[in-house]
């Protein structure tokens, strides 16, 4: 049988020359492949007797064993080059800076809500939250709103209709039905008074022009205990201003006013500048509406105050008008960034 050993620097020459895996593939079949040579070799043992075959055998396994072995070091060879072509052209470079992502910020109304949250609180007051469809009882019956009272009319608030003609659920148009609730609450739990609390939120009104918005912010106080007076009204509502707008002389004055839910009632103003400023109204709450909510009127009141959230927002950080408020313009929005409350 022919000394297959030629094959050898042949095949080691074919390998070197193939630049690609796929190059290689193709030439191995040359040597190892169906018809390679020596796949011929190997069928030729057959022919051979049982003497001659053993040596032959042996001489075709050196060569098929040398000319795998520089395959396989071909092969490794151009992985790696394929590897480090890959590597060069996927590189990452670790040293560009990060993408950066836009820094968002409270909206205004919301960082004025969350202040005077934090104030009243700081000085016992719990804050309460309620809904904001509420029925026509807690939004005007429990403050002793009358039946023919214009706010009741339908062109001064949304009503929600059920559906079957009726409407006896409103969009509530003051967060006073909250602390009608509370005090609700409070009675059938027996919780201990003084009952103090802020209540803010959303409020609606079928009012729409330059200074009106139909959604807007209110934020109400009270504080119902056996010995309250005016006078606490007066301390709490100036101190509390002073803090918001961190004016240590501001000062408030009562002008004589009418809600149906207060007795007596009395608009606030406080110092600004070398004038005065409408800020909200308050009084004592109305005997009727602690009668509404289980309060016996001979034992405790309380006084209540209101105060608009746009209001304190445009006053604190010098906005001129309402409806930035509502535009959602990025360039208004982003000038609150900077603030911290
Ligand atoms: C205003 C006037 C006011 C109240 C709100 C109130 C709540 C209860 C009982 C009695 Cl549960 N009163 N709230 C009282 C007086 C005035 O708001 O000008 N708001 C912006």
């Amino acid at each position: 049988m022919q000394n297959l050993e030629y094959l050898i620097p042949g095949a080691q020459a074919d390998f070197v020359s193939c630049t690609t895996i796929t190059d290689l593939e193709n030439a191995k079949a040359k040597y190892l492949g169906k018809s390679g040579a020596l796949t011929g070799a190997m069928k030729g043992l057959g022919k051979l007797s049982a003497e001659e075959r053993p040596a032959a055998g042996a001489a075709i396994n050196m060569v098929k064993q040398a000319i795998e072995e520089a395959l396989k070091h071909r092969r490794e060879a151009l992985l790696n080059v394929e590897q480090d072509k890959q590597l060069a052209s996927e590189s990452l470079d670790v040293t560009l800076p990060a993408r950066m992502h836009a820094q968002g910020g409270l909206h205004p109304v919301t960082m004025t809500l969350q202040r005077v949250e934090a104030l009243f609180h700081s000085i016992g007051f719990s804050v309460a939250t309620g809904p904001e469809i509420e029925t026509d009882f807690y939004n005007f019956t429990a403050l002793n709103i009358p039946e023919n009272h214009p706010a009741r009319a339908m062109h001064d608030t949304f009503y929600v209709d059920s559906g079957d003609g009726k409407h006896e659920q409103v969009l509530r148009t003051h967060t006073s039905p909250v602390q009608v609730h509370y005090m609700e609450d409070a009675i059938k739990n027996n919780t201990e008074f003084p009952l103090k609390i802020i209540a803010s939120g959303r409020v609606y009104r079928v009012d729409s022009d330059a200074t009106h918005s139909p959604m807007f912010h209110q934020v109400e106080g009270l504080w119902v205990d056996d010995h309250i007076s005016f006078a606490n009204l007066k301390g709490v509502v100036q101190d509390f201003l002073r803090r918001f707008f961190e004016r240590d002389d501001l000062t408030v004055r009562f002008r004589p006013s009418f809600f149906p839910f207060t007795e007596p009632s009395a608009e606030m103003d406080m110092s600004w500048n070398d004038g005065w400023l409408e800020i909200g109204g308050c009084g004592m709450v109305h005997p009727e509406v602690l009668k509404h909510v289980g309060i016996d009127s001979e034992q405790y009141r309380g006084f209540a105050f209101g105060l608009g959230i746009e209001r304190l927002t445009m006053l604190r950080y010098g906005v001129n008008d309402l409806r930035h408020f509502f535009n959602n313009d990025l360039r208004f929005l982003q000038q609150f960034t900077k603030w911290k409350n």
